[in-house]
């Protein structure tokens, strides 16, 4: 192959491979398990894949992202831990394996090595040592190992709890599963079922889950304020109202109320469908049977409550109020959650929009209790908005003046007086049930004896293994139906038992794994001294999707792995640093019937039409969405690797937008930046012959266009590292497409613009480095033979005096008129900068040798002469 050729056009096909290679032969990702302290520790995690099929652009974006922060942090002298693996249980293998007969296991290790080839081919500075796949015994074994400490300190309960139940598959279905009230499946009417499940006590570290918040300085505030809110605690009152006549024993009902201020304008109380008394009642009352029963067809979730129709049943019965001496009726409604505070309330329709829906539905009263601000009581009534904020008591007794905060207390202390109620912290945090009865996750690791009751499995027996011969194809949980595996002995007593047939949430996976990954291999959950020295993560990268549960699961395990010995994480806190990425959004496309069209299919005309590239027929352009593969707005990042290499891609991803904003994918906007790379190749392969050596002595002096082009360089560095400090990915592209050109414009000729221009060329390559490491390498192999891989080098610092201006732009204005410029020295005095403005050839023009009256001068941007 000729000289010319060679150098003419960069071939990321054939550089990225043999760079990859480079680099592991080189061993540059890896870190001890216990750093041995010569260098500070840095530990960056992108939220690990799950294992569907391929990698998508999300992932590419994700994984770039953690990539720049892994290389740039080991150049800034870190040792980085970067890990990677799966979490790779879950129920779309279970799905694969009904719908196409494939065994979950085979699925989804299928998937891991497609996938896990992808990543390899972006050049992620990975250290792949350290994968595991959370299905794999090796790691889910400590699960249980974690899950029995959890359990013997008390972070565990056996409770009772709501499911779906699907009454025709006799089994229990995701709320996912449940479409329109209907089993996904079997389209049976979803039954609300009482089982008996696992819970994992995170309601018990409430109170430091939400104080620590305040903590995470370097999480984004969006994500602490809706953990606060799923938290939610909210100080209120719990009230007992006298029953009129008593049923069943019941002689009263409780309700919780953050609102107990708003006690005298209540219209109503209503229990939830799930209340023990809706049962008293019901068993006498037949319509009050039949409408709890059209209840329990809702959904479970809060949100499926949220969104039904607001529907009630009057019981008939009536309650007596604390303090006014009135009965008020009591309902059954839909809207109240027996998980929540105590399952009734109390309904002020005046002030909460809910319960003025539910008033006007069915004639209830409507009392106006808290008057607004600046408005005559006379002149104010609720029509259809209740009004929720704050303003001063009328209608109330003994609270009426007072303002909302001092009514609170005041009617709490008068609750608590005659033994009525009391005040009370509630939070809306439940306990996390981890029980799933499904195949394709970590087994439960206890047994159930009749004569011992509930038995942990010894732990020398873990990991309890799923077996690996199940029938998918039956509905129900299968490992309750598999003939053998459930059926042990007692490790207690001996006598026949049962083991537990739940598998754990695949949250429980993804709680832990990034303690794990501290010591892969160890024989215990964690290695302390790998672990202690590890955490927290100091950068976590990954969707807003996870913005509350994951992360709160996460915080939850390492306070419970810290109290049960396996780490010595003081704070608890798992991740000290978090950033969520924007989404990769796409056109869409559709032809004339409708029906999506991919972006391969789809050719673009300039003048921004389209048209289908098989058929040639009109494409209707669509809206930018992210993207999905039901709108088939989706481009395959190995497709984009084929043709552009993997720089390319991590190059454009990075340059749209700021990472936390929504990003297009384009064509053109790849192509440019493919471009870039062969224009980078081109720049330096052209200068090469033309520079000093590598490490060749400064000269002693720089002329001017060297001068500027070494100021350029040192600024550059100043910006780009500022930049990559502060997630500012994007800025740091647009830094470095205007340093290309500048170097490029840089014509001149002599030793001393050479060795600027080198030292130019350098700092481009070992910039852009943390973005395209294999065009980084390709370039640096060329500029700098023998020196090593940049993937070793260490960052590059700015010089301040020659980043510094050393000259300044100065408008000049004859009476007001801009007439010319002048560079002059920084910090020239009033008389040099005069003489230069006024010897200026169009200024000197202007004035025409008349006399100059006033000389305004503003240093270091104008100077205006007044005539
Ligand atoms: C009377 C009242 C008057 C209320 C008023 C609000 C406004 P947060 O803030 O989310 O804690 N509530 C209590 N338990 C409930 C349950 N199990 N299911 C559905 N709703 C329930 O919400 C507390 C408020 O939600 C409580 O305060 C109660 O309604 C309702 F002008 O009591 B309030
Ligand atoms: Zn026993």
């Amino acid at each position: 192959m000729d000289q010319i050729a060679d150098t003419a056009r960069y071939d990321p096909a054939q550089a990225e491979p043999r760079w990859q290679q480079a680099w592991e032969r080189a061993g540059c990702f890896a870190v001890p398990d216990v750093p041995d302290g010569t260098r500070p520790k840095y530990y960056v995690l992108e939220m690990f894949p799950y294992p569907s099929g391929r990698i998508h652009m999300g992932h590419v974006r994700n994984y770039t992202l953690g990539d720049v922060v892994a290389r740039y942090k080991r150049a800034r002298g870190f040792a980085v831990m970067h890990p990677m693996g799966w979490d790779a249980f879950g129920l779309p293998a279970e799905n694969a394996a009904r719908e196409r007969g494939i065994h979950p296991a085979t699925w989804t290790w299928d998937n891991i090595a497609t996938m896990r080839g992808e990543l390899k081919r972006m050049g992620l500075s990975l250290e792949w040592s350290r994968e595991f796949a959370t299905c794999d015994p090796a790691y889910y074994g400590h699960q249980q190992a974690l899950f029995l400490d959890f359990l013997a300190a008390g972070l565990v309960e056996r409770k009772e709890a709501f499911v779906n139940w699907d009454p025709v598959d006799h089994t229990v279905l995701a709320n996912e599963q449940v479409i329109d009230g209907r089993g996904w499946r079997s389209g049976a009417v979803v039954e609300r079922k009482k089982l008996s499940q696992w819970f994992l006590s995170i309601t018990k570290y409430a109170d430091d889950l939400l104080a620590a918040l305040d903590t995470l300085d370097r999480w984004p505030e969006r994500v602490r304020t809706m953990q606060r809110n799923w938290i939610g605690r909210s100080e209120g009152a719990r009230v007992r109202f006298a029953l009129a006549s008593p049923i069943d024993g019941h002689d009263s009902v409780e309700v919780f109320t953050t609102r107990p201020d708003t006690l005298f304008g209540m219209s109503f109380l209503a229990l939830s469908p799930d209340h023990p008394l809706t049962a008293a009642i019901a068993a006498r009352d037949p319509k009050a049977a039949a409408f709890v029963q059209e209840c329990s067809t809702l959904g479970t979730t809060e949100a499926a409550l949220e969104t039904a129709e607001k529907r009630g049943h009057d019981t008939g019965l009536t309650v007596r109020h604390p303090f006014n001496g009135r009965t008020y009726p009591v309902w059954i409604a839909n809207f109240v959650l027996m998980e929540y505070g105590t399952g009734a309330i109390f309904g002020c329709p005046a002030h909460d929009q809910r319960d003025l829906e539910f008033a006007r539905k069915y004639g209830l009263s409507v009392t106006p209790v808290v008057l607004p601000k600046g408005i005559d009581a006379a002149g104010f009534a609720v029509a259809d908005t209740a009004f929720t904020e704050d303003g001063t008591l009328i209608n109330s007794d003994f609270l009426d003046g007072l303002e909302v905060p001092a009514a609170k207390r005041r009617i709490i202390e008068e609750l608590e007086r005659t033994g009525q109620g009391t005040g009370v912290v509630q939070w809306r945090l439940r306990d996390w049930g981890v029980s799933r009865q499904r195949y394709w996750g970590c087994p439960i690791p206890v047994i159930h004896c009749d004569a011992c009751g509930i038995v942990p499995v010894p732990k020398d027996q873990l990991p309890v293994r799923l077996p690996d011969d199940v029938d998918l194809s039956r509905p129900g949980n299968p490992l309750d139906h598999h003939p053998t595996w459930k059926h042990v002995a007692c490790p207690r007593c001996g006598a026949p038992a049962r083991r537990e047939t739940d598998t754990m949430d695949t949250f429980v996976d993804s709680s832990w794994y990034f303690a794990r990954f501290t010591a892969p291999h160890a024989a215990t959950p964690t290695h302390r001294a790998a672990a202690d020295a590890w955490l927290p993560v100091d950068q976590y990268i990954g969707g807003i999707e996870h913005a509350i549960l994951h992360l709160l699961y996460s915080r939850f395990f390492t306070r419970a792995m810290r109290d049960t010995g396996h780490l010595g994480l003081a704070s608890g806190e798992p991740f000290a640093g978090l950033f969520t990425q924007g989404m990769v959004k796409h056109e869409t496309y559709r032809d004339a019937q409708g029906r999506w069209l991919y972006p391969t299919e789809v050719a673009k005309r300039p003048d921004g039409t389209a048209v289908h590239v098989g058929t040639g027929a009109p494409v209707t352009v669509g809206a930018v969405e992210a993207m999905s593969k039901s709108k088939r707005n989706t481009v395959d990042p190995g497709a984009i690797i084929d043709r552009y290499g993997a720089d390319t891609a991590r190059w454009f991803i990075l340059s749209d937008n700021p990472p936390e904003r929504d990003m297009e994918w384009t064509e053109a906007g790849v192509a440019g930046a493919y471009r870039f790379t062969q224009r980078v190749w081109r720049l330096v392969s052209a200068a090469v012959p033309t520079l000093p050596p590598h490490g060749a002595a400064v000269p002693t002096t720089f002329s001017g266009e060297a001068r500027a082009l070494r100021r350029t360089t040192h600024r550059t560095i100043a910006a780009v590292t500022a930049a990559l400090e502060t997630f500012a990915f994007n800025v740091a592209v647009a830094r470095l497409y205007e340093f290309a050109s500048a170097i490029a414009d840089a014509k001149g000729e002599g030793t001393d613009l050479a060795w600027a221009r080198r030292e130019a060329l350098e700092a481009l390559v070992r910039l852009f480095a943390p973005a395209m490491p294999h065009l980084a390498e390709e370039c640096w192999s060329l500029l700098a033979p023998g020196a090593g891989l940049v993937a070793q080098l260490s960052w590059l610092d700015h010089d301040p005096a020659l980043a510094a201006a050393d000259t300044v732009t100065i408008a000049v204005q004859v009476m007001g008129r801009l007439r010319g410029t002048i560079e002059v020295p920084a910090g020239a005095d009033e008389a040099t900068v005069l003489a230069a403005a006024e010897a200026e050839e169009n200024v000197a023009r202007a004035i025409a040798g008349r006399p100059i009256r006033k000389r305004i001068h503003v240093p270091g941007k104008i100077v205006n002469l007044v005539l």
